[in-house]
């Protein structure tokens, strides 16, 4: 069922969660999935993660050598912005934040990101979105492997932006000096997508 109005009453609903509920959202139990184009599907033996600064490699992780980096447990609302919110979605991953570490870098704050993934989705973000403990790559929800459908073996999880910034199938973050606009912030969606501030397209405050 679909909550839309009338919170009340204790526990799922009551006022405490209406707080948790962006402008112009409404709460489901459901995952629906969207896409842009076929699931993509990648087998493990040809998985890998990179981090790029410009043309340069910082650092790639196999599957086998990204299961080594440490795990991190997050449990989150999620705000599609075809107006579904989730409340406390359980996912497990590698922080942004580690990756970082891992490559032996320090925060790059100045800079933005381009997610790259497999079948050409892209999206772009200011790197200090994804630091700080705000972003992960996710690989596991609610305990098991993330399906191909929701983006598995591996996402990105922003989950304090509109979905659409949470790539599915990524296989690259390239760090870059200059912004630029990826899939759907090419189509006319918002260059950052905040929710609480309803950026859902172009020119919103
Ligand atoms: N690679 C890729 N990632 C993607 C998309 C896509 O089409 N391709 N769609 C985005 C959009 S618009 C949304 S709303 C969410 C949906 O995630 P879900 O299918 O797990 O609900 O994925 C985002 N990530
Ligand atoms: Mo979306």
């Amino acid at each position: 069922m679909i909550v839309t109005r009338g919170f009340s009453g204790r526990g799922r609903g009551g006022a405490a969660d209406r707080d948790r509920v962006p402008p112009g959202q409404f709460v489901t139990p459901d995952f629906p999935v969207l896409t842009a184009g076929p699931t993509q599907h990648t087998s493990l033996d040809d998985w890998s993660m990179s981090l790029e600064h410009d043309g340069g490699t910082l650092g790639r992780w196999t599957w086998r050598e990204f299961e080594q980096l440490r795990q991190t447990d997050r449990t989150t609302d999620i705000h599609c912005v075809t107006k579904w919110t989730k409340f406390d979605t359980r996912w497990r991953g590698v922080t942004v934040d580690e990756l970082l570490s891992a490559a032996g870098l320090a925060a790059a704050p100045d800079l933005f990101v381009i997610a790259h993934c497999d079948g050409g989705y892209t999206t772009n973000l200011p790197a200090a979105e994804l630091l700080g403990g705000k972003a992960m790559i996710a690989t596991h929800y609610e305990d098991l492997p993330l399906p191909a459908s929701h983006g598995g073996p591996a996402r990105l999880l922003v989950p304090h932006l509109y979905l659409w910034k949470s790539a599915k199938w990524v296989r690259k973050l390239q760090f870059v000096a200059r912004d630029k606009p990826g899939f759907w912030e090419s189509l006319g969606y918002h260059n950052f997508g905040d929710p609480w501030r309803e950026q859902r397209y172009t020119g919103d405050p």
